[in-house]
């Protein structure tokens, strides 16, 4: 019998996936969508140290990676200065620019080249019996036909649309979620990469280039939500570029995708119920921001199988009891830093929404990033990738700083 149905084929449900077929735990994956779509579509552009760290595990790491070197310096451009912050060299470790479609794809051939079972367009998917040791997973195929899977665990990485989380009743889960009040326009171009992820604090507002690939770029516009940026004519977008990243010759080149992305963060608590286990966007949405969409959910994505490996293989129930709590100890960290950072980024530029005195608030604390040693360990410890910090069934840490 299947052990594990994983509904999605994103980031959390691939990792899920692959890690559990090289612990030999038989899984089946529900994906709504056709191959082409999953392969193709571009989010997160950054893999932390502990993701890594997560496929170095499993002796996948260098087939995820490809020859992306390691991640160094970032640059903040303001007032017309530029100031280089070495995380990497800062925090002892690195992390890497591959892009999220890039995970996902070497993902997958790592999982169907070894044999593994994942069905696409898998429609009208519905999770049953969650309270019983067995739960029931149904779904159609594009030809109609029904399907039903038995199975013992399920893994919800449908995102935050998905039906993962819906199959959970109301009142078992508490909802947490903050709207940040802007949006970012995501644009990308063919435009050369920055040297290094670039990002630039004006009075237009926010603005950032990362590297999707040596001849690539996405870039992000911070817009105010009564505006709708799609209406902008790409020239107006890319004078807002010019002056916010202060590159007067910067590109210039049709856009090739536009995507609007509002600040919005979100995180449903307990991430379990039943047989059934969230990860990913499925349980909580973080701002782009610190990139740490797509490291969060590799981060549950790992739990989750070492506790399903631990249960499967030594009966051991307590790491599935551990799954939740740990989760929401890295997400509350990293849903802190995301804010602290997005306030510090956007409140700096323009100060027409913050106001005057938190502009100046916001730019003593990039000041103080880029002269304080201390300031800047702290953040580089964040940003790079922390370990992963294991917390009892009631969310303790069980190695807590004595
Ligand atoms: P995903 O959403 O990636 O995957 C869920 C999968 O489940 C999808 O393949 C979907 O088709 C499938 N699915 C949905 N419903 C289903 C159903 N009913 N049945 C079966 N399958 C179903 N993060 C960053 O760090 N940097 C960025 O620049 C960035 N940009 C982003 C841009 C956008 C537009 C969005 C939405 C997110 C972005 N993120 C970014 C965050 C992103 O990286 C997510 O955190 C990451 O995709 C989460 O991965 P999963 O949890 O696997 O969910």
């Amino acid at each position: 019998m299947t052990r594990v149905v994983i509904i999605g084929a994103g980031p959390a449900g691939m990792t899920v996936a692959t890690l559990l077929q090289r612990a030999d735990i038989e899984c089946v994956v529900l994906e709504l969508r056709d191959q082409t779509y999953v392969h193709d579509r571009q989010r997160a552009g950054v893999l932390d140290h502990h993701s890594l760290s997560v496929y170095e595990e499993a002796g996948i790491a260098e087939e995820i990676i490809g020859d992306t070197p390691p991640d160094t310096l970032q640059e903040i451009r303001m007032d017309g200065e530029s100031y280089f912050r070495d995380v990497a060299a800062v925090a002892g470790r690195s992390g890497r620019s591959v892009p999220q479609q890039l995970v996902v794809q070497r993902l997958l051939s790592i999982y169907l080249r070894n044999g593994g079972d994942i069905r696409f367009e898998a429609l009208d998917v519905a999770i049953h019996d969650l309270e019983s040791d067995q739960p029931r997973v149904t779904y159609r195929d594009p030809d109609g036909t029904e399907h039903e899977l038995k199975c013992a665990f399920v893994a919800g990485c449908d995102g935050h649309h998905g039906v993962s989380r819906r199959s959970i009743p109301e009142d078992e889960l508490t909802t947490y979620s903050f709207d940040h009040g802007i949006g970012w326009y995501t644009l990308l171009a063919d435009a050369p990469a920055p040297k290094y992820p670039l990002l630039g604090i004006s009075r237009h507002g926010f603005a950032a280039q990362f590297s999707r690939g040596p001849k690539a770029s996405r870039f992000y516009l911070q817009y105010w939500l009564e505006d709708d940026p799609r209406e902008w004519a790409d020239e107006d977008a890319w004078n807002q570029l010019r002056l916010r990243l202060d590159d007067p010759d910067l590109g210039g080149v049709p856009f090739t995708g536009r995507e609007i992305v509002e600040m919005r963060s979100h995180v449903v608590e307990p991430m379990s119920y039943g047989r059934l286990f969230l990860v990913g966007d499925a349980a909580h949405i973080i701002t782009p921001m610190a990139a740490k969409g797509m490291n969060l959910a590799i981060a549950d994505a790992a739990v989750l199988a070492r506790a399903i490996i631990a249960t499967e293989r030594d009966g051991d129930q307590e790491a599935l009891a551990r799954y939740s709590p740990t989760c929401l100890h890295r997400t509350w960290d990293y849903q802190e830093f995301s804010r602290w950072f997005t306030e510090m980024m956007h409140d700096s530029g323009d100060d027409s929404r913050a106001g005057p005195f938190r502009r100046q608030l916001a730019r003593a604390r990039v000041k103080r990033l880029v002269t304080s040693p201390t300031a800047l360990a702290a953040f580089a410890d964040l940003m790079v990738g922390t370990a992963l910090v294991e917390t009892d069934s009631l969310g303790m840490p069980l190695s807590a700083n004595t």
